[in-house]
């Protein structure tokens, strides 16, 4: 195109639906990977580096992609997303003009509402940086915590009690696998759809130590072969948190209506949008709606 010759390519709407259909179709075509998609693990690659953000010193967060430097790549809870980020590097060919920060927040879009999930505005603005501002390890939450954990990692980026539940609703997609972070198993029965049904587990089911040489996690009574992390089990133990949880698990709208809503800020901590575009954020059609 001509932005490649003259270098003064300034994407538009148009171009970013391209960049949207484009890693629909890859969705779609590669269909092999793990429970049928490579959505669950787009979705925790764009949490993983939004993540990492800090309020108080304004560091971290989705600008950068510095996940593909060693020192944050190599971190204990981003073992196996070399998955994701390989999926997508096709994609970044294909449309160079895209930053990896924004292509990966972008992929995370895409899969939501690809696998069934709410509309998730979206804005680019995020410059990829070099590996001076990797994040130190330890940002993100550790599974084998509680209550008090999840409100200091939350906390920290500027999150309260009712959009910590609201954020992990997204248990309801992918599994746990032992050659990544050890623990094993999808937490419901549907890990390729959005869905409230992980606090509908949470709350029906009852829950006991699995008897295995793992790490400590949760089985359900009923069919022993979903699993629960120690920091989901929390949600419930939490009078505060199970609030949540009760109202999320009544209303799969409500769910989604909150769920959009965070997700939104979360894929948006610490970046340095231009002025103004707040009022002009970009809402892709899912294909097959
Ligand atoms: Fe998570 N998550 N997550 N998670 N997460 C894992 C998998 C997935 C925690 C631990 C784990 C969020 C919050 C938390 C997704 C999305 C989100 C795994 C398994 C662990 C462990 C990794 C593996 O073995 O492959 C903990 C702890 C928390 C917390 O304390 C709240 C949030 C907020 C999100 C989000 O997206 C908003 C997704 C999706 C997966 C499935 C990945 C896959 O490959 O499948």
């Amino acid at each position: 195109s001509a932005g490649e010759t003259t270098g003064i390519f300034t994407p538009k709407f148009e171009d970013y639906e391209k960049v949207y259909k484009e890693i629909a179709e890859l969705l779609e075509e590669k269909d092999e990977y793990d429970d049928g998609s490579y959505g669950p693990v787009l979705v925790r690659l764009a949490w993983h580096c939004s993540g990492t953000y800090d309020a108080e010193t304004g560091t971290g967060g989705s600008n950068g992609a510095t996940m593909r430097f060693a020192p944050e790549g190599d971190h204990g809870a981003n073992a196996g997303l070399v998955a994701a980020r390989d999926f997508l590097e096709p994609v970044k060919a294909k449309f160079p003009w895209i930053s990896y920060s924004d292509l990966w927040i972008l992929a995370g879009i895409v899969s939501i509402q690809e696998m069934q999930g709410p509309s998730i505005p979206y804005r680019p603005g995020r410059v990829d940086k070099d590996l001076s501002a990797c994040t130190p390890d330890g940002r993100l939450p550790d599974a084998s915590q509680g209550n008090k954990h999840l409100r200091a990692i939350f906390g920290r980026m500027g999150f309260n009690d009712q959009e910590i539940v609201a954020l992990s609703g997204a248990h309801a997609l992918g599994r746990c696998h032992t050659d990544r972070s050890g623990f094993e198993g999808p937490w419901t029965f549907s890990p390729t759809v959005v869905t409230n049904e992980y606090y509908k587990l949470l709350l029906n089911e009852k829950w006991s130590w699995r008897k295995w040489n793992g790490p400590k996690q949760y089985e359900d009574k009923t069919s022993k072969s979903l699993m629960m992390l120690p920091t989901d089990v929390a949600l419930v133990s939490d009078k505060a948190f199970k609030t949540y949880v009760e109202k999320y698990a009544k209303d799969e709208g409500l769910f989604f209506k909150d769920f959009a809503a965070v997700i939104n800020k979360l894929f948006e901590l610490g970046v340095p949008f231009a002025e103004g575009s707040e009022n002009s954020k970009m809402v892709f059609k899912p294909t097959n709606a």
